[in-house]
């Protein structure tokens, strides 16, 4: 890795089956970043437990995910790969982000709103700082620039406003303004279920996502059950509004084959769901099926897995160290 490239930070959750919606928004275009950036990807296990995780299916869904990120493109030799619990310097960057970051921001994110539904009483504290521990594996690598789903975009506003509250409470210019990059056709994939609802790991209902260690059957068979309306499909995005469900699986074949929607629309014009449907199916798994064949064989070799998270954790610590050091230094830790 070289000094002059500049470092990307990205993160997924092993809080269950890594999602289409994971994939897309995120880990996909992971890939092509690896030649460009110096890439740090990361299982955000301290993310994870924000809310309930067995232990036992924790450590499997933190293997998967490294997994389904190997599967999926993501280069040992080219990124960092590693799981978040190995390099203490996020939880420690965490606490003093803490007491940067102000309870009005926190109120403001809507994540925790939905996370916490009705129940925000019952949530647990971590969920609610959740934002703050983001900012902190960004951070505590100086990282400029961040591929996310667009579901995450009020986290890295408010990233920066850590950044930046950091910088001027203490008059330093230390930590750097991070940016978003959300792209692809599918920067949010949405329920099959429900347009209106984001397609996520936890959602209670398995047929609202296609999850990355689903066979190629039960794909094909959750996209001829996905949600759809009676009317043909348009040939114009302009048709696609006020039809979320349509509008979702154009977007997915869309981002599945590398293509524009609006091509899509364009060659599916007038026709049924049960022709689109198929070719989605088609697609879907053609595109998937071999990342989950990977994944299942990565799965079955956790020595080789083990080896490149605990490899990736010492090449993130090496870097990571010597930030919260300065970090240390900067608030007025006393290191005698
Ligand atoms: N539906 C989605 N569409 C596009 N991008 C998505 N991402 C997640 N869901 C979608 C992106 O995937 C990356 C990792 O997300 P995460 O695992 O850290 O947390 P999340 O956003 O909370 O994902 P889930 O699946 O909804 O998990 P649970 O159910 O556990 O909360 C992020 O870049 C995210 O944008």
């Amino acid at each position: 890795m070289t000094d002059f490239k500049q470092r990307i930070f990205s993160g997924v959750q092993p809080s269950g089956n890594l999602t289409l919606g994971n994939y897309l928004g995120a880990i996909k275009n992971w890939v092509g970043l690896q030649n460009t950036y110096e890439t740090i990807f990361c299982v955000v296990d301290l993310h994870a437990i924000t809310t309930w995780q067995d232990p036992d299916v924790l450590r499997n869904a933190t293997r998967e995910v490294a997994a389904g990120m190997l599967a999926s493109g993501i280069d040992p030799k080219k990124s960092i790969i590693f799981n978040q619990s190995q390099v203490p310097a996020h939880a420690e960057l965490a606490w003093i982000f803490n007491c940067v970051a102000r309870m009005g921001w926190l109120n403001r994110m809507t994540q925790f709103k939905e996370k916490a539904g009705k129940h925000k009483e019952r949530a647990s504290v971590g969920l609610y700082v959740y934002p703050d521990l983001m900012a902190a594996d960004i951070l505590v690598y100086l990282a400029t620039h961040v591929p996310v789903g667009a579901d995450q975009k009020q986290h890295l506003e408010l990233t920066r406003d850590i950044a930046q509250k950091f910088n001027s409470d203490y008059g330093v210019d230390f930590f750097p303004e991070v940016e978003p990059l959300i792209f692809g056709a599918a920067t949010r994939v949405m329920s099959l279920r429900d347009g209106n609802a984001k397609m996520s790991k936890s959602d209670p209902s398995e047929n609202s996502r296609i999850n990355l260690t689903d066979d190629r059957d039960l794909i094909a068979k959750k996209i001829r059950k996905a949600r759809t309306d009676s009317e043909p499909l348009p040939g114009t995005l302009d048709g696609l509004e006020g039809r979320a469900e349509a509008k979702n699986l154009i977007n997915i074949f869309a981002a599945l084959s590398d293509r524009d929607a609006a091509d899509v629309c364009l060659e599916y014009e007038g026709k049924g769901f049960a022709d689109f449907k198929r070719d989605l199916a088609d697609l879907s798994v053609s595109v998937l099926g071999p990342i989950t064949e990977e994944m299942n064989r990565l799965m079955d070799d956790t020595s080789y897995l083990d080896g490149v998270l605990r490899q990736g954790a010492e090449n993130a610590d090496a870097i990571a160290s010597p930030i919260l050091k300065n970090v240390h230094e900067i608030v007025g830790f006393l290191r005698p």
